[in-house]
């Protein structure tokens, strides 16, 4: 691997408008990349550290901190290195950090450069990025990840109309086209149900997911087996239901405010296993709150014959918290979110802790986005079971459908098989 030249960074502005970090990674041999970062809305608290500037300027949540220290204390200390391996370069990153969580330089600008130096080593060997990530996994290349794809939102990504933050579709058809055909048909159907039914154009929320004022929880998932329906396919054969309830949320001093109702940790989970037995729901992330460890264990127990028990908030990535889990039995599927830990190499911890406990991995992007496609390549690389884009409504979201096709057009795979439902 030729040394390092130079890193440099440029604030650039996210699916929101709010700023975000690009990077730029130069080696001395004349190759050049550039990687950008996406940010949460509903974020766990035990997330790396995003460094925001606290200035007036875009509502506190300029990045031109983080873009500093890329500029300067960060190329400082890389340029004129050489890293043959990721975990150098992300090893090297995170000692010059010093903190527990990345609030020094900030998770925003050292995954920027993480995932740089990614794209920079692999155009440098002459590769895909997803044949890069494969590489630094171990992985064989066997299937593509399966999309799960927003329907309807709620939660901190619209309104707040319904608490559940994301109804997905998860089309059981074996192509990545096949899936968005599917996805396509049924989006129109809800939008247009939506139309008539509630007499608005139905407001879209961040991920671009229909979010228009359900009377109730019950009407979402209602509306959701309608729109399926009269897409002409079959709720439970065609097309699976996904669900981020992103109940940590709506919990206050132990008890979850679900709507117009409180609930305790029991009740909640009775609710969330008669939602699984009425809906064909194959998928249930955050279920319960991220620190209600005591439950997490029961709610398994319930309805892990049906449906994916995954942790989005609850386990930020984070091998840590993955570790406990698995200790615990707590959940059986990790949502990996790359920005949660702030490197490459830490999330394939986090990955390879997941899979060898038999768990379903799914990768996904964040509710602020960018154009950068690198996440689909990540999913392939990784060989994540599911990924998690949003709608397929906005050009950020669209950009790694996109990217997904042209790679399933390169490696002639076919999707990964679906998780259970008995
Ligand atoms: C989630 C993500 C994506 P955010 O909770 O799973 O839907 O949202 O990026 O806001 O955490
Ligand atoms: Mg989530």
């Amino acid at each position: 691997m030729p040394k390092i030249k130079k890193f440099s960074a440029l604030e650039i502005l996210d699916s929101r408008g709010r700023p975000t970090v690009k990077a730029y990674c130069e080696l001395e041999n004349g190759i050049s990349a550039a990687a950008s970062v996406p940010s949460g809305a509903s974020t766990g608290s035990a997330e790396a550290h995003e460094l925001r500037d606290e200035e007036e300027r875009f509502n506190k949540m300029g990045c031109q901190k983080a873009v500093k220290h890329i500029n300067q204390e960060i190329n400082q200390s890389l340029r004129g290195r050489e890293f043959n391996y990721q975990s150098d370069l992300d090893q090297h990153l995170i000692q010059l950090d010093g903190t527990h969580n990345k609030s020094n330089l900030g998770a925003n600008a050292v995954l920027a450069v993480s995932m740089a130096f990614a794209r920079a080593n692999a155009a440098n060997n002459h590769q895909s990025l997803y044949r890069y990530f494969a590489i630094i996994a171990g992985s064989d290349l066997q299937y593509l990840p399966r999309p799960t794809i927003n329907l309807f939102s709620g939660g901190k990504h619209a309104g707040g109309q319904v608490q559940i933050q994301d109804l997905l579709m998860v089309p059981t058809q074996d192509s990545t086209m096949g899936v968005l055909e599917c996805a396509y048909s049924v989006y129109q159907s809800a939008a247009k149900l939506c139309l008539d039914r509630y007499g608005m154009r139905a407001l879209t929320a961040d991920e671009g997911g229909l979010a228009p004022p359900f009377n109730t929880i019950d009407g979402m998932f209602e509306n959701a087996i309608e729109s399926i329906e009269s897409a002409g396919y079959v709720p439970g054969k065609d097309v699976f239901l996904a669900v981020d309830v992103a109940s940590s949320q709506f919990y206050k001093n132990g008890k979850y405010h679900l709507n117009d109702q409180i609930l305790n940790s029991d009740e909640m989970i009775s609710n969330l296993s008669e939602w699984i037995s009425k809906y064909p729901i194959i998928s249930l992330e955050d279920g319960l709150a991220e620190e209600d460890w005591g439950h997490w264990p029961m709610l398994k127990q319930s309805i892990q014959e049906q449906c994916l028990i995954l942790g989005d908030d609850f386990l930020c990535t984070n091998p840590e918290r993955i570790k406990k889990a698995i200790e615990t039995d707590s959940a059986n599927a990790l949502l990996l979110k790359v920005n949660q830990i702030g490197t490459l190499t830490e999330a394939l911890d986090a990955l390879q802790l997941a899979k060898n406990s038999g768990w379903q991995v799914t990768i996904s992007a964040r509710s602020g986005e960018t154009e950068d496609h690198w996440l689909a390549d990540l999913a392939v690389g990784w060989q994540g079971d599911q990924i998690k884009i949003g709608s397929i409504t906005q050009s950020e979201r669209l950009a790694k459908y996109n990217r997904l096709l042209e790679i399933e057009q390169e490696t002639g795979l076919g999707i990964s098989k679906l998780a259970i439902k008995n």
